[in-house]
């Protein structure tokens, strides 16, 4: 059993496999650094009990040491550069070179010891969000403990209680440190890894950022009015696609540590959410769905049997959050004729374009945009335009893929006679449906 004397008693009192924590954590391990955007292959275990690692969306799982029987993991809080997709890149505040920071794996029942080095400009901490842990490593500055000021290193120590799906943050400066991408995943396998267990296993968590277009940094004080809608501070067509075999059972975590609520939905399949951050949801309690909510400060863990082949739109379902950088000041012109709006605004404005009668579907046409500023609605299909952003990416579903190949397959080879066609025959007359006179 593990207990505080592990941490604080001497070792006559702790016994002789025990060892002081606070003596053990004295050397602190390497800390990884991570320079891609793409997802990273599956950490699998080198020691330990077995489990299925997962997959992070545009991102990759912390390595560990084991010293004695603790699993020690650094984390490096830092300033940091993000792409959120080809064309824009922000800077961020995150951990080892990324935000959000790499997701942290465990087994429950382990013992971890997590290092964070603060590099920030100003202090932090991290909390814990969700896990059963004492309350003085909870990572609430100045409420559990003094914060980490910058230049030095905290030791969080604890045991991983029970499995599944957490997060972890500040709670420092939080509005700030949060709206800079300070954020991660933690995933804790069962002991049992016949548990639960799946095929595929993918993590993200959602944020939101105000980013005005020709612009690199997010104003940290917007509370409402954001325009780039991320998972793991990626936007479409930035965002890693998932894919998953034929016949997988897959799992997806989802984290929202942003300001708004997000209805995420998959298409051609009903899921049911499995897990939240407060823990297993029992099979009794499940039900089928294909849209489900997660809600801020939340976790929502579905499972889906992929037994759909094709391309499947995968997004929030906000028409809003699957846009990129917009003014939201725009008028709506839908049935103005362009022809005198052109002409009272050509007096004006020589120069300007009318646009957006018949609705805002832009094809091929691309504006003209300031620097490090990404279209609104884009992305390419084999197809046509996608004109899709934000929260916005596909789970492919193939034949054979291999166990652990997360390699993009491409675009879906449609089986003949399957796609949705246009058809080039006359029109039928419209049914006239005898009627009667009303009277009134
Ligand atoms: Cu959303």
């Amino acid at each position: 059993m593990f207990s505080r004397r592990g941490f604080l008693g001497s070792a006559a009192f702790a016994g002789a496999s025990a060892i002081s924590g606070r003596a053990q954590a004295a050397s602190i391990p390497e800390a990884a650094h991570m320079d891609k955007v793409t997802m990273q292959p599956p950490l699998q275990p080198a020691s330990g009990p077995d489990y299925r690692p997962v997959v992070t969306l545009n991102g990759w799982s912390l390595p560990f040491r084991m010293n004695g029987d603790w699993k020690e993991f650094h984390l490096v809080a830092e300033p940091v550069v993000r792409e959120f997709a080809e064309g824009m890149k922000v800077n961020l505040w995150g951990y080892n070179g990324q935000s959000p920071g790499p997701t942290i794996e465990a087994v429950e029942g382990d013992k971890v010891r997590v290092f964070v080095t603060n590099k920030l400009p100003e202090y932090t901490t991290v909390h814990w969000h969700g896990m059963i842990i004492p309350s003085g490593m909870d990572g609430v500055g100045g409420l559990t403990q003094p914060h980490i000021q910058p230049g030095k290193t905290f030791v969080y120590e604890f045991e991983m209680k029970k499995s599944g799906t957490f997060m972890y943050h500040p709670h420092s400066d939080e509005m700030v440190q949060m709206a800079m991408g300070m954020m991660g995943m933690v995933v804790v396998h069962p002991r049992d890894p016949g548990f639960r267990a799946v095929d595929r296993d993918f993590v993200f968590v959602m944020s939101t950022y105000r980013v005005d277009p020709g612009t690199y940094l997010p104003k940290v004080n917007e509370m409402t009015d954001f325009n780039m809608w991320a998972w793991n501070a990626r936007v479409f067509p930035g965002i890693d696609p998932l894919p998953v075999r034929l016949g997988d059972k897959v799992r997806v975590r989802i984290g929202n540590l942003s300001m708004t609520n997000h209805p995420i939905h998959l298409h051609g399949h009903a899921f049911a959410v499995t897990c939240t951050d407060g823990g297993w949801i029992p099979e009794s309690a499940q039900y089928p769905e294909t849209t489900t909510d997660v809600p801020v400060g939340a976790v929502r863990v579905f499972d889906v049997l992929a037994d759909n082949p094709g391309d499947w739109a995968f997004h929030c379902h906000k028409s809003h959050h699957t846009m990129n950088a917009m003014g939201h000041d725009m008028r709506n012109l839908i049935g103005v004729s362009r022809k005198d709006l052109a002409k009272a605004v050509g007096k004006l404005a020589p120069d300007a374009m009318v646009m957006g009668e018949k609705g805002m579907a832009m094809g091929t046409m691309e504006m003209p945009a300031p620097d490090n500023t990404l279209p609104m609605m884009t992305g390419d299909g084999q197809f046509g335009p996608i004109e899709m952003g934000g929260m916005f990416t596909v789970m492919k579903i193939r034949e054979g893929l291999a166990r652990d190949d997360y390699r993009d397959p491409g675009p879906y080879q449609f089986p003949k006679g399957t796609v949705a066609y246009e058809i080039d025959a006359p029109a039928a007359e419209p049914a006239k449906a005898p009627m009667k006179k009303m009277k009134m």
